[in-house]
């Protein structure tokens, strides 16, 4: 089943979920944009289940196009799903990996039992990607996801980003 696509502007940490999507980077020891949000609001224990990830299963990081979970602390969600986006690249074409970043965080939502998860404009911010197609790739992704999940609450933090997921969601 594909899930049901709401867009609206918000701080995702705020956002009640069963899980909330962060965009991280390969190290998942934190940054700027909404990954800092995220560690600020959701406080040390989830920090402290990514030392552990990358202890374990991932000693050189995770992945570009993967996503993984960990508790969500003091967030209202139950689960923060890390999930890390291509930097954007002019001539190089990466949209294969943002679209795996939407697919693998929906893959991990599924093995956790969530039903509704919120996301960010993934690589929309600090990695540079065009908001128009970033959006479009998000919703083509996750439109085509066969998956449990049952609402995907895009959360975009300003208007123009909004703008851009309601015009993609409207196609
Ligand atoms: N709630 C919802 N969206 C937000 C929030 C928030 N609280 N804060 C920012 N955004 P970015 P990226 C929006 O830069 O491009 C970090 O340093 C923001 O306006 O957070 O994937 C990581 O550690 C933008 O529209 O993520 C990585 O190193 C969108 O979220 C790198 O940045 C994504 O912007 C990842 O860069």
């Amino acid at each position: 089943m594909s899930p049901q696509i709401r867009t609206g502007r918000g701080d995702i940490t705020e956002t009640e979920v069963d899980a909330v999507v962060n965009a991280a980077n390969s190290a998942l020891l934190g940054g700027g944009g909404v990954d800092g949000a995220i560690h600020r609001r959701g406080g040390p224990a989830i920090l402290d289940e990514c030392r552990g990830l990358r202890a374990g299963r991932y000693p050189d990081g995770l992945p570009t196009g993967r996503a993984v979970a960990t508790t969500a602390g003091d967030l209202p969600a139950r689960w923060v799903i890390h999930a890390v986006g291509p930097v954007y690249a002019k001539r190089e074409d990466r949209s294969h990996l943002l679209a795996s970043a939407y697919r693998e965080s929906l893959r991990v939502a599924d093995e956790l039992g969530a039903r509704t998860v919120a996301f960010p404009a993934i690589s929309a911010g600090i990695y540079g990607w065009p908001v128009p197609d970033a959006a479009r790739i998000a919703v083509e992704t996750v439109r085509a996801a066969d998956t449990a999940v049952e609402v995907v609450r895009f959360v975009l933090f300003d208007d123009a980003v909004l703008a851009a997921f309601e015009a993609a969601a409207r196609t």
